[in-house]
């Protein structure tokens, strides 16, 4: 792809202006980057690669002449406007949850299933944060021992949630600490100091979609259907980057010392696991950076085939804008 045109849909939201920075950070091979938003944001002036750029209100006639466009703007923007790109000759890489489980659009975790890819028709789907953290950090131990069963639990950062999460977690902070009342409207219950377990809608099943998303998802993109995952996820008052405390059950039993081996080598992972000198990554230490870390790796007590692991990474770069980047480098490449 020569003189590669990006248009940018939700520019102003937490992803989008994530989108503008690992574009810029990693040197992308654009010729042009446009913006585009909802209507309250027509007009603003955002900064791209030093230049001031217009942001402007998203419509049909958005997408001619754009070779690749990344949408974050949830997903009914998404539903709309996607196949219109498309159909106007941009490869879409959506990260809201609109198409990943359609099963004629590849959902891709670089590290692990680039070779989806190549099978697009034209939209190519980011997964949800917390699964993309959780399969970076599990398919190079289950290519060495196929995992059988995985449960997690999920402490997630607000910033998932965007822009007015993050304002609303500090506000209550603030209001809490001078003894006010924090009066939740982003979330059903107060988040400062509190956490909440409840993230995106009810299913019928009583696993919430954000559960359920990393049951199917991990399935989709690990091309292991038959792998069993459980999850419960939890939002807590942390700004960025969420947690995972993974129990894995393998084939065969999996020594600790092997499973650092394995992800001491494994693309997009940093292992930081030194318990006597209180090494373990956590969401302060990874907001703002590219990795998954992973840490606490040790024997589950309680089954012979397993190992628990803590798996931490930014939410809003790993987790969206630089998972999406990176499948555009390499729609790039091709
Ligand atoms: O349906 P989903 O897939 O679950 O996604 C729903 C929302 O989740 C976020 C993203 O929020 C999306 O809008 N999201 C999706 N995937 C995510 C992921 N993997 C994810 N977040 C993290 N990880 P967001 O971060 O873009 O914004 C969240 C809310 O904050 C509002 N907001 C923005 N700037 C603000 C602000 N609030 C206060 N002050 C500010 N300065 C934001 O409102 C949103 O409610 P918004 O209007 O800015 O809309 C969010 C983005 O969507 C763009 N948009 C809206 N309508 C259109 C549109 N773009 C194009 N065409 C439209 N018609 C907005 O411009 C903005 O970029
Ligand atoms: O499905 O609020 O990608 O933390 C990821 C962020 C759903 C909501 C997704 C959050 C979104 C979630």
């Amino acid at each position: 792809m020569k003189g590669t045109n990006v248009a940018i849909v939700g520019a102003t939201g937490m992803v989008g202006q994530e989108f503008i920075k690992v574009l810029g950070q990693r040197g992308f091979p654009a010729d042009s980057i446009r913006l585009y938003a909802s209507d309250r944001s027509h007009g603003r002036k955002v900064k791209v690669r030093g230049e001031e750029i217009e942001v402007r209100e998203t419509t049909p006639d958005s997408f001619k002449g754009i070779d690749i466009a990344l949408f974050s703007a949830g997903a009914d923007i998404s539903k709309q406007f996607s196949p219109i790109a498309a159909k106007a000759g941009a490869v879409v890489v959506d990260n809201s949850a609109a198409f990943r489980m359609d099963p004629e659009v590849p959902l891709v975790v670089p590290e692990v299933n680039p070779e989806d890819i190549g099978k697009h028709k034209g939209i190519i789907a980011n997964p949800n944060c917390s699964t993309i953290q959780m399969v970076v950090a599990l398919y190079p131990l289950h290519r060495a021992n196929p995992i059988k069963r995985v449960t997690v639990a999920t402490y997630q950062s607000v910033s998932g949630t965007g822009l007015a999460a993050v304002d609303e977690l500090t506000g209550q902070a603030r209001l809490v600490l001078e003894g006010k009342p924090a009066v939740p409207r982003v979330y059903p219950y107060q988040i400062a100091f509190n956490v909440l377990p409840d993230i995106d809608v009810f299913l019928e099943n009583g696993y919430t979609k954000e559960e359920w998303k990393m049951v199917e998802e991990t399935h989709k993109i690990m091309h292991a259907p038959d792998i069993a995952v459980s999850a419960t996820c939890v939002r807590v008052p942390v700004v960025i980057a969420h947690s995972e405390a993974i129990q894995v059950e393998f084939t065969s039993p999996m020594a600790p010392a092997e499973a650092r081996r394995i992800l001491s080598k494994a693309p997009g992972v940093t292992v930081m696991d030194d318990p006597s000198g209180r090494v373990y990554p956590h969401p302060v230490m990874a907001a703002g950076r590219d990795d998954v870390f992973v840490g606490r790796i040790r024997k589950d007590a309680s089954h012979p085939n397993g190992l628990v692991l803590w798996v931490v990474s930014d939410n809003i770069r790993k987790g969206a804008a630089l998972n999406a980047v990176q499948i555009a480098e390499r729609l790039v490449q091709k």
